[in-house]
């Protein structure tokens, strides 16, 4: 059976610069984002690492393409629940409270909220890689996770979450809290069910 990890999250949140720095494979960054449209898939020991299409606002994308992009993301995680082992949902942690507030002011749920809830209900394994964490204030930091966190059902402080909530730059290639709650993830998972 293969054994995936997929990064999920709206384009332009840094999904492709994480790959980068989790699996060494060069994929697009930046350029046009939404373009890709196809998971983009790269082997590391056992385990196939996912860089899913990007949600969300693009421009020159129209809103009939976005909502394609949204459902193909639920279809594939519905298709592949058996062979998805984590899912890492990345998200703007510098921009992620602005745009949930923009969507609840419009009466709509943030799709960002939607999708964790519903690959909580898939019964999946989810961690939030809060990425871009350079772009906040050191003395803002705690605070924007603890809203993040709430805003994601997990009752600050967002320090109780360490195993599910890992804050990186993904560009400056700060990425240790992520990388050590995989480890932790795959270690536990690998006691539970040994061929893993
Ligand atoms: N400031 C900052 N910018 C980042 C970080 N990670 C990615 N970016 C930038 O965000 C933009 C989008 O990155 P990309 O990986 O293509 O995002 P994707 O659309 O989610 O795959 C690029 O300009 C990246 O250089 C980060 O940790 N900090
Ligand atoms: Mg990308």
């Amino acid at each position: 059976m293969t054994k995936e990890i997929i990064l999920i999250g709206r384009s332009n949140v840094g999904k492709s610069t994480l790959f980068r720095e989790l699996t060494g494979k060069k994929v697009r960054i930046g350029k046009r984002p939404g373009i890709t449209q196809h998971p983009f898939r790269a082997k590391v020991g056992e385990i196939f690492y996912v860089d899913m299409p990007g949600y969300g606002f693009m421009l020159n994308v129209s809103r009939a393409e976005q909502e394609k992009t949204k459902d193909s993301i639920v279809r594939y995680i519905e298709e592949h629940s058996g062979e998805i082992i984590l899912a890492i949902q990345v998200i703007d942690a510098a921009s992620f409270l602005d745009i949930a507030d923009r969507w609840e002011a419009r009466g709509e749920v943030p799709f960002e909220i939607e999708l964790w809830e519903f690959m909580a209900d898939q019964g999946l394994d989810v961690l939030l890689a809060a990425n871009k964490m350079d772009r906040l204030a050191r003395l803002d930091r705690d605070k924007a996770l603890d809203l993040i966190c709430e805003r994601l059902g997990m009752l600050p402080p967002w320090s109780q979450w360490i195993d599910r909530v890992a804050p990186i730059s993904a560009k400056r290639c700060q990425i240790e809290p992520l990388r050590a709650a995989i480890l932790k993830r795959l270690g536990e998972k690998a006691r539970e069910a040994p061929d893993i």
